[in-house]
């Protein structure tokens, strides 16, 4: 049965939530095998620089993933960085803008200038006809990011790179655990990067990978990654810090070991969404393809029809943090409005009208293992009721502060 409408904070009433809800809480599920990992760690004295846990790990995502590299660093970024380094890109690379800023940053940072290419309103990704559209005389590579751990076109984008002889490479910070065509992301293109930050469906707090079958991007990689060291007091690249420390391998290690467990939690989550939110008036949820294994880590809403729902993306935003339930306008706007990108380009938009049409209705949920069938009752009680009394919340919003929040450009 469906959870009742409810008094909304916006209008006036006490927040449904007296704690702040996350989108991205992260779980601990294997605390006691973590805290007996960290006494071992702390009574070797070994803490960082390819220690047991690091080569561990390398080697169980490997095995998992299906390939025969996996090299962790400190973040999804780094591992960004330090792919481009290792495979030499340079001139431009093309990517969607719609996405986490870190993406476009990684190329930025390392002198490669980010190319936006529109998405396909199916798979939010990489859009294979307009990416070879987008192909210029400076394009270098192509990195597609399987946004909310939903793949991209991997045979579409993979036939594109091949006729113009470019590198494909994936941004996979969402998509640990998710197959595609039954195959494990991680394991397409020349190489994949993952991010296991601590909002991640697999977290190591901090930490990142690059997974390849490629022996000479791993060593480089692995390289880089420690200044360059070849061997005691031989530089022979120029490398950086991007190592994971043991802690943290520590803490990979022990989720790993519940990893099949925090999806199945996850997907309960999703379901209970799914279920409560399904007759809501011009709201979509972002389904996952049944034929597929998923993290289910992610409860991505539309605001597919405003008028049917009642209210924008931005107005439901507003109804939700007023009742401490910290939903996200993932990803929003899209990279091609954000510094250095939108001075670069103030016209950028107007070539990406799928990616501004989808990152101005879409909202991350508080959502995974961390989140109770109760709270996701809770948070759906709140939605419905927000579009039963729009109306009102629209004039209220308006008296707060008129107009109401710009849509995103
Ligand atoms: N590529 C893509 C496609 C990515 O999405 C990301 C990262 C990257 C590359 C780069 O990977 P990393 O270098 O980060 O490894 C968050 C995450 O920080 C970021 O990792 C993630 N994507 C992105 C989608 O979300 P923010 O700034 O939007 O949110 P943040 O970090 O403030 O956390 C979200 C919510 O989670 C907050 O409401 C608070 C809660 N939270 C967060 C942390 C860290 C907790 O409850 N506990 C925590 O420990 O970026």
């Amino acid at each position: 049965m469906r959870s009742r409408e409810r008094p909304l904070a916006i209008l006036g009433a006490a927040p449904a939530f007296a704690e702040p809800l996350h989108v991205g809480r992260p779980g601990v599920p294997g605390r006691a095998a973590f805290l007996e990992r960290v006494e071992a760690m702390l009574a070797r004295r070994w803490f960082t620089n390819d220690g047991p846990y690091v080569v561990e790990l390398e080697e169980r995502i490997a095995r998992k993933v299906g390939v025969k590299h996996c090299v962790l660093v400190s973040s999804g970024t780094t591992a960004l960085c330090l792919l481009a380094s290792a495979a030499r890109l340079e001139g431009e690379v093309i990517v969607p803008s719609f996405t986490f800023v870190a993406t476009a940053h990684a190329l930025e940072w390392m002198g490669i200038v980010p190319v936006f290419c529109d998405i396909d309103l199916e798979t939010w990704n990489l859009d294979a006809a307009a990416c070879e559209e987008a192909i210029g005389p400076r394009t270098r590579a192509i990195l597609g990011v399987h946004v909310f751990g939903r793949p991209c076109d991997t045979a579409a984008l993979g036939e594109v790179a091949e006729r113009n002889g470019l590198p494909l490479f994936f941004d996979a910070a969402h998509a640990f655990g998710c197959t595609h065509g039954g195959r494990e992301v991680g394991s397409f293109g020349a190489a994949e990067v993952f991010s296991f930050h601590a909002t991640k469906a697999f977290h190591t707090f901090e930490g990142g990978a690059v997974t390849t079958n490629r022996d000479d991007l791993a060593a480089a990689i692995r390289l880089l990654r420690n200044f360059g060291f070849r061997g005691l007091d031989d530089v022979s690249a120029l490398g950086i810090n991007g190592k994971m420390p043991e802690v943290c391998a520590a803490m990979g290690l022990s989720n790993l070991g519940e990893f099949e467990a925090t999806v199945a939690a996850n997907r309960a989550t999703f379901e209970a969404y799914r279920e409560e939110l399904a007759e809501v008036p011009g709201l979509e949820i972002r389904d996952y393809d049944a034929a597929e294994r998923h993290n289910w880590h992610y409860a991505v809403l539309q605001v597919a029809d405003e008028e049917a729902f009642g209210l924008g993306r931005d107005a439901l935003v507003r109804v939700l943090v007023a009742e401490n339930v910290l939903a996200r306008r993932y990803f929003s706007p899209g990279v091609h409005a954000m510094e250095p990108y939108r001075t670069r380009d103030p016209s950028a938009g107007n070539r990406l009208p799928r990616t501004v049409r989808v990152a101005a209705r879409s909202l991350g949920l508080p959502a995974g293992a961390e989140v109770s069938r109760d709270q996701v009752e809770r948070v759906c009680a709140i939605v419905r009721s927000a579009s039963a009394r729009s109306p009102e919340i629209r004039d209220a919003l308006l008296a707060q502060d008129s107009p109401l929040p710009a849509e995103a450009g």
